[in-house]
């Protein structure tokens, strides 16, 4: 039977505000499986902690609501072990550009297998509104009264400087885009990141869905663009000031698990780790 919208829906109680961008990403990231026919036992959701790490409550497939700024290094140790699933890392930008950005500079270099979807609002919404890595600078709130004095992260610009394999960013209210981003993102061999821009509707007033839609721009309106010139996407990013939408960098090649020596392919819950000694000399000589 083929897979539907209905087998990734959940009746779990919603915590969000109504009108929050998470829902479009949710709404893009359920499509996007289905649309791939992937099976929500063959999916894993490994979320952060904020509004945006709820995410994992509201799709049926396995979730794992990990700790602030820890998605990535979890996703890590559970595609490695199961390398048979779908695993999608998704957390805000506080999760992932602050308390997670050691793990996000690594994750980007090391290349597994995972997508990771960031809904980037600007700010942090579920501790109710303070600055975030990616607020903007003068953008004022709880924790900056007179306005932020610090120049945002900027996380294509360094996803694509540090050797990320597929960088994407997407908007929640141009859902079919995002759709797409995500469905490559799962496709793509190796690490792929999509920035979701996804408005907070309650502690950012700055960054709204009119806000974006009058200044993001489509890479594929501009001329001859080429997501395969890391050069060129670094360059048109940093011209537009983050402001483009689409697969800005895409390169083909193994993944980290592709290329561990003696990496089997089953997951290492079916493996048998009980060796005869022969066997575990066979191992070992792959290692020689
Ligand atoms: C170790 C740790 N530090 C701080 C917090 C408090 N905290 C929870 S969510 C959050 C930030 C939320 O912002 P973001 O990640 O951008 O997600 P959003 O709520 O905006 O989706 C913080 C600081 C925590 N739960 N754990
Ligand atoms: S506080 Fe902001 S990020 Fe959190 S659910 Fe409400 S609108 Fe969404």
């Amino acid at each position: 039977m083929p897979v539907k919208l209905a087998d990734f829906r959940t009746t779990e109680k919603s915590w969000w505000c109504p009108g929050c961008g998470d829902f479009g990403v949710l709404s893009a990231l359920q499509k996007a499986l289905v649309d791939l026919q992937k099976e929500p036992h063959e999916v894993a959701i490994v979320a952060g902690i904020g509004c945006s790490g709820k995410i994992g409550n509201y799709i049926n497939c396995y979730n794992i609501h990990t700790t602030h700024g820890r998605t990535l290094p979890v996703a890590t140790g559970l595609k490695l072990a199961n390398r048979r699933l779908t695993v999608i890392a998704a957390g805000g930008d506080g999760d992932g550009y602050a308390i997670g950005m050691g793990h996000f500079m690594h994750a980007l270099r090391r290349n597994v297998d995972i997508t990771y979807l960031v809904m980037d609002n600007h700010v942090y919404g579920l501790t109710k509104g303070q600055v975030s890595p990616t607020s903007d600078a003068g953008f004022v709130t709880k924790s900056t009264p007179s306005g932020n004095v610090e120049h945002p992260v900027r996380p294509l610009e360094l996803a694509l400087a540090s050797g990320c394999g597929f960088v994407a960013q997407g908007f929640s209210g141009w859902v079919p885009q995002l759709i797409e981003l995500i469905k490559a993102g799962v496709q793509h061999r190796g690490f792929a990141l999509i920035n979701a821009i996804s408005p907070c509707v309650t502690y950012n007033l700055v960054n709204t869905y009119d806000f974006y839609r009058e200044r993001l721009k489509k890479v594929e309106d501009l001329p001859g663009y080429d997501p395969t010139d890391r050069a060129k996407a670094l360059q048109a990013v940093i011209e537009h000031d983050g402001l483009l939408t689409g697969v800005l960098y895409r390169r083909e090649g193994p993944s980290y698990e592709d290329q561990l020596p003696g990496f089997r392919a089953e997951p290492i819950v079916e493996q048998d780790l009980h060796l005869a000694p022969e066997e575990f000399e066979k191992l070992l000589a792959e290692f020689r």
